[in-house]
């Protein structure tokens, strides 16, 4: 396959879409392709020495006239930039909006110019579709930006089906499950445990969020009151944003002692890899990275039998899957497996071996570039 010139558009913030993009791209540099990231701000784990990557800046105007500063017109501008400079052969944008919006008007710019335009792919991650989709006042915007990508693709079957349910589109859909590589832990548990405070006999439970409405913290909080006579089971969450707000909640219920809280952790394997079980109570997740990401690191995990999770974590298999909001089967588990750890360690082997047999970051960028060739193929 000739060696491609793609351009990678995506929230450079810590949320899934922006970790995925990063992924992508880092793991197609490796390969020989050259990846060239566009977003506000350089993606939160690109590696800056990595070859073959490129950053491009997208600047803001600060004109007084706007009330709200504008993304997409800056966007669009630099896409123009980067494919005419670099000649691009795929435009590969994550989150419908405003990227693929962008997309679309850079292509228009760039046919008034002569300018010759890669074919964009859009990757669909969930909330562009589950919420936005869902806003009268943004969503014709959305369906016709997607409908117009040269390929669109979601990262599990259940936003796919959530894509077609919201915007009724009869344009085709290709699936490409979320991947992960863990990286090898450089900390050892003891270490670890012992900088958070907890003990090696505890039962440490972790949850990886950005605390988002979607996340139900609340529950996670509640399901902690409910064990906190249990003084061994402690919940650790490495948060992506600030955990404040939750202060009040976390007094309320008493439970400051059972609860540890680190923010904007970059090395997660050092603290999943301490840890004994994940815990997840999301209301909605087109695919759950955390969740994949604690699998991966031979953990079992509780979550919420919601969107794209049950299509890589199976119940009973590599941890147990409940209703959302189901406090009481969530406690009664943690409970339960906080005294039986030959089931924990067997849960967490199976996790592990799903992660690595079928998430991996050579078999999903093989599917990536397969696409890729497709689109290029039939390209409009
Ligand atoms: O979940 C978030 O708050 C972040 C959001 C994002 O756009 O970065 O995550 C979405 O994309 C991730 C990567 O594909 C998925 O793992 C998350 O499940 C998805 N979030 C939701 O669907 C709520």
């Amino acid at each position: 396959m000739k060696k491609l010139s793609i351009g990678m558009v995506c929230y450079p913030s810590v949320g899934g879409s922006g970790i995925v993009a990063t992924q992508l791209g880092t793991e197609l540099a490796r390969l020989g392709h050259t990846v060239h990231f566009i977003s506000y701000a350089e993606p939160f784990k690109l590696d800056k020495d990595e070859p073959n990557t490129f950053f491009h800046k997208v600047e803001f105007n600060g004109y007084e006239l706007f009330k709200y500063p504008d993304y997409t017109l800056p966007l669009a501008v630099k896409m123009v930039d980067v494919a005419k400079k670099y000649k691009l052969d795929i435009l590969h944008v994550h989150y419908a909006v405003p990227h693929a919006t962008a997309a679309l008007l850079a292509k228009s710019i760039a046919e008034e110019e002569k300018i010759p335009f890669p074919n964009v792919v859009t990757t669909l991650h969930g909330t562009d579709i589950t919420l936005l989709g869902r806003d009268k006042t943004v969503m014709p915007v959305i369906k016709y930006s997607i409908e117009s990508s040269c390929g669109v693709t979601t990262v599990s079957e259940s936003l796919k089906k959530d894509t077609i349910k919201v915007l009724k589109t009869k344009k085709e859909i290709k699936v490409i499950h979320n991947f992960y590589n863990p990286k090898i832990p450089t900390r050892s548990p003891a270490s670890i445990r012992k900088s958070l405070g907890s003990s090696p006999d505890d039962f440490l439970v972790i949850h990886l969020s950005n605390l988002r409405p979607v996340k139900r913290i609340p529950d996670l909080l509640e399901i902690m009151s409910k064990l906190k006579k249990e003084k061994h089971i402690k919940l650790l969450i490495l948060s992506g944003n600030d955990f404040s707000p939750f202060m009040p909640l976390v007094k309320k219920l008493g439970i400051e002692k059972n609860i540890i809280i680190k923010s904007h952790v970059q090395d997660i394997e050092n603290y999943i890899n301490a840890s004994d079980i994940g815990l997840y109570t999301s209301s909605e997740e087109s695919f759950g990275m955390g969740i994949l990401e604690t699998m991966s690191y031979g953990k079992a995990v509780l979550a919420t039998r919601v969107g794209g999770i049950p299509e890589f974590m199976q119940n009973g298999k590599s941890g147990f899957l409940f209703s959302i909001g189901d406090i009481k089967s969530f406690t009664e588990k943690i409970r339960t497996l906080s005294h039986d750890d030959v089931l924990v360690k067997k849960l967490g082997q199976n996790a592990k071996e799903t992660v690595a047999l079928n998430f991996t970051a050579e078999k999903k960028v093989k599917e990536y570039l397969k696409y890729y060739e497709e689109v290029l193929g039939h390209g409009k």
